[in-house]
């Protein structure tokens, strides 16, 4: 099975309330492997870009107000399935109705305000990683757990 790369946020909201530790550990606890990490202030043409598929929705610009009110962390987070678990990892889309045990159910109780983005197709995160990191800035390296995440004879053949 082929290694995701996918690109998660750590939002506005999980940076101004200190839970960016929290929220990696969550990952890298379940398997997954970080193969880029950066702060950022978004400018607000890159959060008009990455949210653009929501354009005509009513809270498009509240979004892009949001995304740009305080730095955010940036992940290129990699494994098998690694949109799929990550998404899992997140919960749904707003705090008030996640699951508990996900990010959003244990730590959101907004509904804009929820935390986490994840790219949510391999397409969506080609093109999500290429706005948000630069040409080098992802890095390809070699766990040393990876045999013991994965079955390696079925799982990375
Ligand atoms: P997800 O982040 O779970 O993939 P999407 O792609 O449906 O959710 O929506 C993108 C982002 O837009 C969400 N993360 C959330 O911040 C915001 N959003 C979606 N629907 C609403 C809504 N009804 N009211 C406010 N914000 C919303």
């Amino acid at each position: 099975m082929p290694l995701e790369t996918t690109l998660l946020i750590v939002k506005p909201d999980g940076v101004q309330r200190g839970l960016v530790g929290r929220i990696i550990t969550r990952l890298e606890e379940k398997g997954l492997q970080l193969a880029g990490l950066k702060m950022m202030r978004i400018p607000r043409e890159l959060a008009e870009r990455h949210y653009e598929s929501h354009k005509a929705k009513k809270f498009y610009p509240g979004l892009v107000r949001f995304m740009t009110s305080s730095p955010v962390v940036v992940l290129a987070v990699r494994g098998v399935n690694a949109i799929a678990i990550s998404r899992n990892l997140m919960g749904s889309t707003f705090g008030p109705d996640a699951a508990p045990g996900t990010i959003r159910g244990d730590f959101g109780a907004s509904r804009s305000f929820n935390l986490i983005h994840g790219s949510d197709s391999p397409d969506a995160a080609r093109r999500e990683l290429e706005l948000f990191f630069g040409a080098g800035e992802v890095v390809d390296w070699s766990p040393v757990n990876l045999d013991w995440v994965y079955d390696r004879s079925e799982e990375l053949a």
